[in-house]
């Protein structure tokens, strides 16, 4: 009887990996936006990712091209790319096209959102508002999930104690 039961426990475990906390979901027009997430930025980080997934239910083409918050100065999509062996990152100035029936996806290593300016440190557990705003469904307000560092974040010093 144990290898079925371990194969249970395993088949459990592997649900609750699977199956990322999706508590949010929002509609703009043709478009269901989920899970809406950054990193929690080290005290003196100025500029952080912000990741979503983006999803064109509609027959129709729409564009993101733009964002703002109040905790940050100024939000820009950007795409990070391979280019000869380097990692490079630039911003797409005519925003990114969300075709229809696709699922873009925005995540750490390709397209993102580069929050700058931060006026405060991005804390684990945060719920920030965030408003994006698309060429054909208009401004939507967004709740940016804030995770935790993260393996893949930047090389980080702890300035957590420093407080203004
Ligand atoms: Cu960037």
């Amino acid at each position: 009887m144990k290898p079925v039961l371990q194969f249970f426990a395993c088949a459990a475990l592997f649900a609750l990996l699977g199956a990322p906390a999706q508590a949010q979901e929002v509609k703009a027009g043709d478009l269901v936006i989920t899970q809406v997430w950054s990193r929690a930025t080290p005290g003196g980080a100025k500029i952080a990712g912000g990741y979503l997934t983006i999803e064109n239910k509609g027959a129709a083409p729409d564009r993101l091209i733009g964002g703002s918050g109040d905790f940050a100065g100024k939000v820009e999509i950007h795409e990070m790319a391979m280019n000869n062996g380097v990692m490079t990152m630039r911003s797409l100035d005519k925003g990114l096209a969300i075709e229809p029936g696709k699922t873009v996806k925005l995540a750490p290593g390709g397209y993102h959102l580069m929050l700058m300016d931060l006026k405060a440190p991005l804390k684990q557990g945060d719920k920030v508002p965030l408003t994006l705003e698309f060429e054909k469904a208009g401004k939507v307000v967004l709740s940016l999930d804030v995770q935790g560092v993260g393996a893949q974040a930047p090389a980080a010093h702890d300035h957590s104690g420093m407080k203004k």
